[in-house]
């Protein structure tokens, strides 16, 4: 059985992960930090298959003493400060996890298991003002915040361990992926949830920032399958994954309150709360590298998408009420 080590296992990215390589014969380790808050929602129905390590990114020793004990075949990073607007409030701490932990876990692989096959989280906010449209493996970076340019670093650390090592180590380069067990605070999930509170009577208005921008979204089940694929080809290489397809905030209002019979002007409410320093207007990903070497598509358009989300956070609400215990994911 092969061994694949997820760092931030009991996020959205790992739960789906996780369920993907168990259901490939893989046995799975997963990360998680000491200080962890305990809830592992995302990874409950799992944890009787998996097991959890406990290390942290910003402690080197911890993960040379993993990487060293159980020697896996496939490191998958994608633990990390994946809120924009926080990388704003924590630069540092931004910073300390998503860049210099990168190096940490590297630096561990190369001393203590060269040969282990390792998949970096990177992310097409690192494109931020973008260069060209759509954006493609060669398309040069331009990150807009904290968060964007910590993991641009984290990008060409890994490029530079397969270059300057021989590693095996790619850096998949993720365009917006989303589930029913995305974040609240992600706008995606933030529409969903609010759409299920409003239509059952719980809320009246929903608080949002920029409206204009636009995002390539997909489905985070599709988009761990090309984690795999990427670490099974003869050939380290990064690789773009999105759909190609990009829609607006407003356009995610439309398809997630229409699709339960409200109109998003009489609820929807722009705050500048929730503006960002520095905004990234688009993105838009040209995946055709993607599908041409890996054979990867996306299976899930973005209409069907929203509504799988609305539709899950109707059943978690209801849920609510019935119980009155609120969820946690
Ligand atoms: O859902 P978001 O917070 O995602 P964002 O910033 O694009 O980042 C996500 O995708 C990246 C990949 O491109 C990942 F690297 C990153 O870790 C994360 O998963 O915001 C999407 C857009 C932004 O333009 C934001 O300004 O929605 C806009 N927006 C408008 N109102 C809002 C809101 N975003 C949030 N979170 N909350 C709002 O009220």
């Amino acid at each position: 059985m092969p061994l694949a080590l997820i760092t931030g296992i009991s996020g959205q990215d790992g739960s789906y992960l996780a369920e993907f390589l168990l259901d490939k014969g893989y046995e799975v380790l997963g990360l998680i930090r000491h200080t962890s808050h305990g809830y592992h929602e995302r990874i409950r129905h799992l944890l009787d298959r998996i097991q959890l390590v406990k290390a942290d990114l910003t402690d080197f020793p911890s993960l040379l003493r993993i990487i060293e004990k159980y020697k896996p075949d496939e490191v998958y990073n994608l633990a990390g400060q994946t809120f924009v607007p926080v990388s704003w409030e924590q630069p540092i701490l931004t910073g300390d996890v998503n860049a210099l932990g990168v190096t940490r876990l590297l630096e561990a692989i190369r001393i203590a298991h060269p040969k282990a096959r390792f998949y970096q989280a990177s992310t097409s906010e690192m494109f931020g003002k973008v260069r060209e449209i759509p954006q493609n493996e060669n398309t040069p970076f331009y990150p807009r915040s904290p968060y964007g340019v910590s993991k641009v670093y984290a990008h060409w650390i890994t490029v530079n361990y397969r270059e300057s090592y021989g590693l095996f180590a790619v850096s998949g380069i993720l365009f917006n992926h989303e589930s029913p067990r995305r974040g609240r605070q992600f706008v995606t999930r933030k529409v969903t949830y609010a759409v299920a509170r409003i239509k059952y009577g719980l809320q009246k208005e929903l608080r949002l920032g920029n409206l204009d921008a636009k995002r390539d979204w997909g489905y985070t089940g599709d988009y761990v399958r090309a984690m795999w694929l990427m670490l099974q080809q003869d050939e380290p290489e990064d690789f773009v994954i999105g759909t190609g397809e990009a829609h607006s905030v407003r356009e995610l209002c439309e398809v997630a309150f229409s699709y339960v019979g409200l109109d998003y002007r009489d609820y929807v409410v722009v705050d500048p709360k929730f503006f960002r320093p520095a905004e990234v207007d688009i993105l838009l990903a040209d995946p055709s590298k993607a599908k041409r070497k890996l054979g990867w598509e996306p299976t899930v358009s973005f209409e069907e998408l929203i509504h799988m989300m609305v539709d899950a956070d109707l059943e978690r609400v209801r849920r609510e009420i019935e119980t009155g215990v609120p969820t946690r994911v």
